[in-house]
């Protein structure tokens, strides 16, 4: 897209009648622009009106300056200041003129008139117009301070609106074309267009002529496409519209004291985010922000030998066991690290001192022998607090397991593999489940729960395999404290495996969410699953 200074250039120059829009903000200058239009008018009327004060130079001209900086920078087209009568003489112009271009300011419009100016439209015809040879001075010292060739500097001719004739506005027009103006605005007061038409026949193609119709509305369009106008200004409508919507809602809040029935009629605060971008500015964040660390914990259960595995396990637990020279233990403990998962415990029992790994944070099950998963899990969770993770040593699974448990809000999320035929496991001890529906790919939105979990269910009613990786909130931290303690006092608790716990939170009814997945995961128990792992990871 070429320069705002050029495409406004463009228009003023192109054969066809050109619009521009009035905005006074940010916001208005993006609606204007998404509206089509290829320009904006940068009304001194709205602008000083959205700041609630009068059109009579109330509003410095830096504050003008920052409002427009707001709209240039919200909109990607040209935008012509009403500057008013220049906010002084040659001096303040040619500052104008500058500090516009560092704004991106395509050009600037100023009247022949005096500081401070006043409305057109309010006692036009008591109206001082400037001295000729002195408003010329304004339009040189301009045209002179500009760097961009391409900026434009319009004269608005008021010899209408004072009660003057043509042949003053003619006189005035000359004038100011000899000293360096781009293009004429001649401006009227009347509710019909024939001033501007007297004028413009005389004018002819001298230099482009701008007009504001907002006194002469009901003329065609057509007709100042006809008679050759370089470009028309929509003045005030956006401001207009606005005070009547705001008007209107004002209104029937307040006598209904409720928001109930003007909500559907006015834009929902989504339309404002995207109207600032915020939709960019999240992209944004993604890209520089750094990536926040999870506060989450990981549990390890890996204080089982694995005697299935033979010498291997001699002297090491099984989750010590290399896989492409590296343990399983720390294989797994990568993938918790590639998700933000830094504060990692393992239970360990069997040969303890073989797990050496720096990093990690420690938890002894001396009783390995003759306790079982539980009592290695409750060990664990008595000194846990935050969002956890558990999963067992000797299971590898892909990074984005995790991933999916995320997704899940739930305060205690399953992965369950519904292909519990084909695994490895099958005819061994494997962890089943019974959910409150089975997998069914026509179900996308129903969320799942456990039923039952066991390692001895009724093959009919299986629906999955726990991958024997759990999430669990911090939010059930203690009440899943509270129910492995109440259970350890049971006879039968050195035997228990963490689905007897499934199990017995199912029997509490508390909610376990479940993710139906497939695959992807391996429960290292064999040396023949030793050499499936190698090729997993
Ligand atoms: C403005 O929009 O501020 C103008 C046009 O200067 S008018 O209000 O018609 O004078
Ligand atoms: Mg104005």
């Amino acid at each position: 897209m070429s320069k705002k200074t050029k495409q406004f250039r463009e228009l003023l120059l192109s054969k066809d009648l050109e619009f521009l829009l009035e905005a006074h903000n940010g916001i208005s200058a993006k609606i204007g622009e998404e509206a089509g239009f290829k320009g904006l008018w940068a009304s001194g009327l709205a602008i000083s009106a959205q700041y609630g004060v009068r059109d009579s130079n109330e509003a410095s001209w830096t504050q003008v300056l920052e409002n427009i900086e707001f709209m240039s920078d919200a909109s990607n087209i040209p935008i012509m200041l009403d500057g008013d009568t220049g906010y002084g003489n040659f001096n303040n112009v040619r500052r104008l003129v500058r500090k516009l271009e560092q704004r991106d300011i395509a050009a600037v419009c100023i009247e022949d008139k005096l500081y401070p100016k006043t409305n057109s439209f309010i006692d036009g015809d008591k109206q001082e117009l400037a001295d000729i040879e002195e408003f010329c001075s304004r339009i040189k010292a301009g045209k002179d301070a500009q760097i961009d060739d391409d900026f434009s500097i319009i004269t608005r001719i008021e010899a209408f609106i004072a009660g003057w004739g043509l042949s003053e506005a003619l006189k005035r027009a000359e004038a100011y074309h000899e000293a360096g103006s781009d293009a004429i605005l001649i401006h009227s007061a009347k509710s019909d267009p024939s001033e501007i038409l007297a004028f413009k026949k005389e004018w002819g193609d001298t230099s482009p002529v701008i007009v504001v119709p907002t006194k002469y509305y009901s003329t065609p369009t057509e007709v100042l496409e006809q008679e050759g106008f370089s470009i028309a200004i929509w003045a005030n409508h956006m401001i207009r519209s606005s005070i009547k919507a705001m008007q209107e809602s004002a209104k029937q809040i307040f006598e209904s004291s409720s928001i109930l029935t003007i909500e559907n009629e006015i834009a929902s605060v989504k339309e404002i985010f995207r109207l600032q971008g915020v939709s960019e500015l999240k992209e944004a964040e993604a890209n520089y922000l750094p990536k926040k660390e999870t506060t989450a914990e990981a549990i390890i259960l890996a204080a089982s030998r694995g005697e299935a595995m033979g010498s291997l396990t001699d002297d090491q637990p099984k989750t010590m066991i290399p896989l492409k020279n590296k343990s399983m233990l720390e294989h797994i403990t990568e993938i918790y690290r590639n998700h933000g998962v830094n504060n990692i415990h393992v239970v360990r029992g069997y040969k303890k001192k073989a797990i050496n790994i720096p990093e990690l944070h420690y938890i002894d099950n001396d009783d390995f022998d003759v306790t079982s998963e539980l009592s290695s899990f409750q060990k664990a969770i008595e000194q846990i607090d935050g969002d956890t993770y558990c999963s067992f040593g000797d299971v590898l699974f892909k990074p984005y397991m995790l991933d999916l448990m995320d997704d899940s809000e739930d305060d205690l999320v399953l992965l369950i593999d519904t292909q519990w035929r084909d695994s490895v496991n099958k005819g061994r001890a494997a962890d089943y489940v019974k959910c409150s529906q089975p997998h069914s790919r026509a179900n996308y939105t129903d969320p799942i729960f456990l039923d039952s979990a066991g390692e001895t269910l009724d093959e009919e009613s299986i629906h999955g395999e726990w991958m024997g990786i759990i999430k669990i909130s911090s939010k059930i931290i203690p009440l899943i404290k509270n129910e492995v303690n109440a259970l350890s006092k049971g006879e039968d608790f050195h035997s228990m495996k963490m689905h007897h716990f499934l199990e017995h939170l199912c029997k509490i009814k508390q909610p376990i969410r479940v993710v139906y997945t497939t695959g992807n995961w391996l429960d290292v128990d064999t040396l023949e699953d030793v050499i499936r792992a190698s090729n997993f990871i």
